[in-house]
């Protein structure tokens, strides 16, 4: 069973299962932590205002709501802790080439399976952190221009997957790897990803430009090297992709 501490919110149908999660924290009284979980987004979004494709029923479509605390670097934790708990969950199910792509993207192959969101609302000088995970498990197939960059559990696998399983198996996990947030999380999360020490194409707004990429900061930054000075880029502004 998921923690007892999680009050799911089980919807058929929502725009965006962050959005909804934002309106929760500002109606409720918030005692509980929430997981709301949605079978179909009919505006599931990603970073940087771009569309996130929820198709119905076929992957895990949801948002955990925490109260971080003050400490800033809790949320640095936290943000690498998401995306490293998924990745690992998958890992020991699947046995899959799992990557982990800065800042908190998986992939398999160099093709995305899972992407992640993350939010703040504050209510009452308190802080919620909204965490989005959209993770693909039993599509077949993708649209245009998704099928060359997009794949799922299925595509993967030739196997459907069970997503409640797979929710049980990544919270459980992700209750594991909260009891133990330090900076640990981010050593742990450099040692599945695979772009450190290879170029990339950063693209800041309508700026390109190539790098390598060489290290993950404390304050969750990647450190990239150009023409031969070290820069830190954050995950707000901008978008990159592994030569
Ligand atoms: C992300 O954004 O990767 C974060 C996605 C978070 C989605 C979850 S679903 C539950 C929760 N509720 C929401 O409304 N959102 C969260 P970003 O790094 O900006 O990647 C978006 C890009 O990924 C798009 O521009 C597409 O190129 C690609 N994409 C869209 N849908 C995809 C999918 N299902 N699988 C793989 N790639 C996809």
């Amino acid at each position: 069973m998921i923690n007892s501490n999680y009050k799911i919110i089980q919807l058929d149908e929502v725009d965006s299962t962050n959005e909804y999660a934002k309106k929760l924290v500002l109606q409720e009284d918030n005692q509980y932590k929430y997981i709301v979980i949605a079978d179909h987004q009919t505006s599931g979004k990603g970073r940087l205002g771009r569309r996130w494709e929820s198709r119905r029923g076929m992957g895990l479509w949801m948002s955990l709501i925490l109260k971080p605390g003050e400490q800033q670097e809790k949320m640095v934790w936290i943000n690498f802790a998401v995306s490293l708990t998924v990745c690992e969950a998958l890992k020991e199910l699947t046995g899959l080439p799992l990557e982990l792509k800065w800042p908190n993207d998986i992939l398999i192959h160099g093709k995305k399976i899972c992407g992640i969101l993350l939010e703040t609302v504050n209510k009452n000088k308190e802080l919620f952190l909204i965490v989005g995970i959209g993770l693909n498990i039993n599509q077949q197939d993708f649209p245009k221009p998704l099928d060359s960059t997009a794949t799922s559990l299925f595509i993967e696998t030739q196997t459907v997957w069970d997503r409640a399983a797979l929710l049980q198996r990544i919270m459980s996990k992700f209750d594991e790897n909260s009891l133990n947030l330090n900076s640990e999380i981010i050593t742990r999360w450099k040692s599945l990803s695979g772009m450190l020490g290879h170029r990339i194409t950063v693209m800041k707004g309508d700026y390109t430009f190539e790098a390598m990429a060489i290290d993950i900061a404390k304050d969750g930054a990647l450190v990239v090297e150009r023409n031969g000075k070290a820069e830190k880029l954050y995950a707000g502004d901008v978008h990159i992709s592994v030569n």
